[in-house]
Order: structure tokens, then C-alpha cells, then sequence
């Protein structure tokens, strides 16, 4: 569709304007750009049809900007105001804490007009020196950029996953077998690029995907392998393979490289060579294995790995000795349980809430608004919780699914919760959070949340270390002091499922199951169509080597209550 590149073109308008400190307009232009890109129509129909007015927002200038990115493939109002300001000043502004009136004053006092030039600023020490400024805002840059360079090139899942599912959908008519592969196939936090693997008619299959309405641009076209670049910047390779080496190529394209090179040094102990095309035995160069990835497993004396675990953290000694774990899988889990209603930052009512819930066949979802010190997200006090009580049970009464009468209370900066003590009790359930104060010692702020725990009054410790990835750090904590006291206090840690959060991450996950600590799984819904991130946490529980009993959303909604009543 076209309406991606419309909105690309009109965020990056919006973008430069305001560096112009141009008041009204970038917004009306990034409202258009949010408006089309959640717009199901494809706006080519509108175009056509001549009503492109009939969108909202769009009036008689950006129907005339929307015409010619459609006829001419490019916006000369964009190329001009990039002839004003370097074009690297947008990848300035990524940087958090860098806004445009900040990267305009970089550009005029010291010449940073990319990312590198920032950088060099930076770290030798001009930034500080320009008024206004000092050292903790330049402290606050180097961060920035040091995590941008962490995640630079790479996406979210949720940017990801939808459009390599829709990839394989639109191929998989040519293939005799298709199959995603890299980080992709692990449920990695984030992705580099999309891998397909298919066999089947590879002319046919290689055309089929460079004529994909999605792709921008064929980087490299190929009988084997074709790259392309998406709308939106992600890159996608498609391998084609004999049907014969499927299996090998699939393992050896799912990687992860660590995984394999560990792999290929016990095939070569045990006298085999593996690599992309079968298992071979060295003497005679037979093929022993290859058309699918549990013969070569097998024949390497092992069970089959699940490609989760492909990290080489263990999971090779565990499949040699059968003791891989049973991990939780997407049809196990009952409920959500952390989503936000219209009475704190969500946008649905609590009845929308539960019968999407219910469609999905969960067999409940909690209702976690936040608490009142979150005023951003309209948090709600005593008085509203109570009243918000009353629309929980009129909900009740038109749906099947259990609704469970939760908070995601907030713990403040000295420990203490922003509620207090009776009304939490009342509760079904109580998340507990950290939203603000992120910047303490590590030491003031793993005891702020383990004297939170202490008051024994929550039950779920929401996104644990308070990470967005590309956006923000983690808080600094002590986790393991933090799984102990999980540990002591019979808190549950979360793994929360939105893409940008993956928080515990699956390392963190993974210790806590070790130390006997349960998991919850919690969407953070705000939005409908968020419930759908909970296949997002439980690749991180899997990743994380949790099985069922390791998660409380596998409980039914019996034995859920019965958990939280006596925990
Ligand atoms: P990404 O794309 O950065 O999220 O991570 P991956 O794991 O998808 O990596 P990618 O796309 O570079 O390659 C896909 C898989 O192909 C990788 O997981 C393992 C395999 N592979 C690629 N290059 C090598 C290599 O040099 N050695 C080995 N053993 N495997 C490789
Ligand atoms: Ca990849
Ligand atoms: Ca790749
Ligand atoms: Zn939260």
C-alpha cells in the first residue's frame, strides 16, 4: 500500500517544520500521516475516485501533496526543506531528550547536522559549553546515542512479524515449502532482517517477491537468494532450496551463528560435516541427513532443539541428555493480565476490553488502569476505583470471561504505593510499577522496589526494569537482589508482552525460573488491537526456557483466584 510511504514522507515534513519552529503545521501534517497510515483503505482507491478530501484532515494543500508523492514517486516541498537543514538533523532528533528546538541549536552553535557529527560533539565536550546546556544534558546525549547505536538498524517485532506473515502468505502459492528463519524464527527481542526460506520453483518464486507490493526497492536478485528493502526500511532475503537439503538449510539459516558453530564442531567430533546443504559423513561424503532439521538432530545424538533456545546457552548439553524443557506455548495462556481501560490511558471501554478478550478464547483478563500519581495517563484514585467497580460488574453481566478488578499502582521514589492499603486489598489483583524517578543510584533504587514488595501487597511486578527499547534504558537495578526478594515476598515478575517492553527480557526470565520465581504475562494493552502482542511475550518466556508451570497465565480462573488469595 501506498498510504506508508504518504505518511513516511508527510512524518518527515513534520519533522523538518519544525526545526523551521513552525507552529501549527507540522502537527496538521503528522495528524494527516497518523490518520492514512491507520487508514485500512488503501488511499490509491481515493486517489482514483478523486475524494481523497473525504480523508479526515486532509484538506485542498495535502491532497495536492498526496497527488504528487502518488504520480511523481517524491514531495519537491520535502526535497526543499532539506536543502534548508541537513537531512541528518531527523536522525539527530532521535536521539531522546533532542527535540527540534534542541538540534537547532546544535546546528547553529557547533555545525551538528547528523548523527556522527553529534556524536563527535559530544564526546569532546562542546555540548556542555553551549548556554543552557551543561554537563548533565551532555551526559544525557552520550547516553542517548550510545543506545541508539545499539539498536540502530535494527526493528520491533511488531514491525517485523505482520509483514513477513503476510510475505510467506502472498508466496506460499509458489512453494512447496516455505519457512521463516533467523532471529525471526528465535522470537529475538528485535530483528535485523527478514529471512525466508522456501523450495519450489525458484524463477517463479524469486519474480512473485521482487514484484511484491511492498517492496520498495530489489537490492540483489539472484536463483538462490533475492534481498529486498520494504516500505518502512526493513530488508528481506528469500533463499530457495532443493526440497532434499530443506531441513539443513532451515537450521542452518535459523541460526543463531553461536548455535551453529557449536553444532558443527560436534559433527565434526563424531565424524560428520554439516553445513547448509545436509549432514555428510566425512569418509565417503554420503548424505546421512538434510530434508528435514530432526533427522540431523537425531544423527547427531540429540533431540530436536527448538529454534527459541538456538543460542548456545546450554541448549545443546540439555538435547544431548533429554532435558530440554516442555517450553509454554501461545495456546496455553488463559488470560491477560495487564491491559488499561478508558478509565485511566486506554482508549476502550471495559465491556469492548472484555469481549475482545473473549473472542481471542481467553478465559479471563485483568482490567490494570493506573494509579493516581500517573496523571500523564489519567490515573485513578480511591474514589474512581470505586466507582469503576460498578462498570466492572455491569461488564461482567454481558460476557462469559472472567474480568479481574486490578491497578498497576505506582511505587514511589521512597517505596511506598500510590494507593492506599484497604483499597488495594479490595482488588483482584495489584500490579506494582515504576514510571518515574528512573534515575537513581542502583543501590536506592533496587531497595525502593524491594520495600514495595515487602508491604506484601503486590502481586505482579510490572515490566521489571522499565526498559523501551530505542527509546529507553533499563532503570539500573540489582536483579538478582530483586528476584530474591520476588522469591521471599511470593511477588510474580512480568514479561510484558508489548514489543517495545520484552521486559524481564528472556536472560532475566530465565533466572527467575531458576530461582523458583513465577511469571505473568501482561499485553499493557491500550488499545484493542495491543491484546494481540501476547504471542510477542511468550516468544521472550520461550527464549527465557519457561514451560507452563513457570507462567500463571496458564491457570485456570479458578486456580488463578486461589493463587492470588493465597500467595
Ligand atoms: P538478525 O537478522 O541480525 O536479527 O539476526 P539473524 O540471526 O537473523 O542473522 P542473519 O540474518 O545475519 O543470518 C541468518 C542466519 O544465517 C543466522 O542466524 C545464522 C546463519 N548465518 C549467517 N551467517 C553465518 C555465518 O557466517 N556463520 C554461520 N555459522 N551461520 C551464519
Ligand atoms: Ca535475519
Ligand atoms: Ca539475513
Ligand atoms: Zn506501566
Amino acid at each position: 500500500m501506498i498510504n506508508k510511504k504518504v505518511a513516511d514522507i508527510f512524518y518527515e515534513v513534520a519533522d523538518m517544520l519544525e526545526l523551521d519552529e513552525i507552529d501549527f503545521k507540522p502537527r496538521a501534517y503528522r495528524r494527516a500521516a497518523r490518520t492514512i497510515e491507520s487508514m485500512k483503505e488503501d488511499i490509491l482507491e481515493y486517489y482514483k475516485n478523486e475524494n481523497l478530501r473525504d480523508i479526515e484532515g486532509i484538506g485542498k494543500a495535502l491532497e495536492e501533496k498526496i497527488i504528487e508523492i502518488i504520480e511523481e514517486g517524491r514531495l519537491e516541498y520535502l526535497n526543499d526543506l532539506k536543502k534548508k537543514y541537513p537531512p541528518g538533523l531527523l536522525d539527530v532528533m532521535k536521539v531522546p531528550d533532542i527535540g527540534p528546538k534542541t538540534a537547532r541549536k546544535l546546528f547553529d552553535e557547533l555545525d551538528v547536522s547528523d548523527f556522527k557529527s553529534l556524536k563527535k560533539a559530544a564526546e569532546a565536550d562542546e555540548i556542555s559549553k553551549i548556554k543552557g546546556f551543561g554537563e548533565k544534558t551532555q551526559e544525557k546525549i552520550l547516553r542517548g546515542i550510545d543506545m541508539l547505536e545499539k539498536i540502530s538498524g535494527r526493528h520491533l517485532l511488531n514491525e517485523v512479524l505482520p509483514l513477513a506473515d503476510s510475505l510467506i502468505e502472498y508466496l506460499e502459492p509458489d512453494a512447496e515449502m516455505i519457512e521463516k528463519a533467523g532471529s525471526l524464527r528465535r522470537s529475538k527481542e528485535t530483528i535485523g532482517d527478514v529471512d525466508i526460506l522456501a523450495s519450489g520453483d525458484s524463477s517463479k518464486l524469486m519474480d512473485s517477491f521482487s514484484d511484491y507490493a511492498d517492496v520498495d526497492e530489489v537490492l540483489v536478485k539472484g536463483e538462490t537468494k533475492t534481498s529486498v528493502r520494504m516500505l518502512g526500511g526493513v530488508q528481506a532475503d528469500l533463499r530457495v532450496v532443493d526440497k532434499e537439503s530443506f531441513g539443513a538449510a532451515l537450521q542452518y539459516f535459523t541460526g543463531s551463528k553461536e548455535h551453529n558453530v557449536e553444532l558443527r564442531q560436534i559433527a565434526i567430533d563424531q565424524g560428520y560435516k554439516l553445513n547448509e546443504y545436509g549432514l555428510f559423513s566425512k569418509n565417503d561424503e554420503k548424505k546421512v541427513a538434510g530434508e528435514d532439521e530432526e533427522s540431523i538432530y537425531e544423527k547427531l545424538g540429540m533431540d530436536w532443539i527448538p529454534p527459541e533456545l538456538r543460542e548456545n546457552r546450554g541448549e545443546i548439553e540439555a538435547a544431548r541428555n533429554s532435558e530440554l524443557p516442555q517450553l509454554v506455548e501461545i495456546d496455553d495462556i488463559k488470560g491477560d493480565l495487564q491491559c488499561h481501560s478508558d478509565w485511566s490511558d486506554g482508549v476502550n471501554t471495559i465491556l469492548e476490553v472484555g469481549r475482545a478478550a473473549q473472542e481471542k478464547g481467553y478465559e479471563y483478563i485483568a482490567i490494570t488502569d493506573h494509579s493516581e500519581s500517573l496523571t500523564v495517563a489519567g490515573g485513578l484514585d480511591k474514589q474512581e476505583i470505586q466507582e469503576r467497580e460498578e462498570e466492572i460488574r455491569s461488564a461482567q453481566e454481558e460476557l462469559d470471561i472472567k474480568l479481574l478488578s486490578g491497578i498497576e499502582v505506582d511505587i514511589k521514589k521512597d517505596g511506598s504505593l500510590d494507593m492506599d492499603h484497604e483499597t488495594l486489598e479490595g482488588l483482584d489483583i495489584v500490579l506494582g510499577a515504576v514510571h518515574s524517578n528512573f534515575r537513581m543510584e542502583v543501590e536506592d533504587q533496587t531497595k525502593r522496589i524491594t520495600d514495595a514488595f515487602s508491604t506484601g501487597l503486590i502481586d505482579i511486578f510490572a515490566h521489571p526494569t522499565g526498559r523501551k527499547i530505542g527509546e529507553r534504558e533499563p532503570y539500573k537495578v540489582d536483579m538478582r537482589e530483586i528476584v530474591k526478594s520476588a522469591k521471599d515476598n511470593s511477588v510474580v515478575l512480568e514479561i510484558n508482552a508489548s514489543p517495545q517492553r520484552l521486559d524481564l527480557d528472556s536472560l532475566d526470565a530465565r533466572e527467575a525460573k531458576d530461582k523458583g520465581v513465577l511469571i505473568s504475562l501482561g499485553t499493557d494493552a491500550h488499545g484493542l488491537q495491543h491484546l494481540d502482542f501476547m504471542k510477542y511475550g511468550v516468544g521472550i518466556a520461550r527464549r527465557g526456557w519457561l514451560e507452563k508451570d513457570d507462567v500463571i497465565n496458564t491457570l485456570s480462573y479458578e486456580e488463578l483466584i486461589d493463587f492470588l488469595k493465597e500467595r
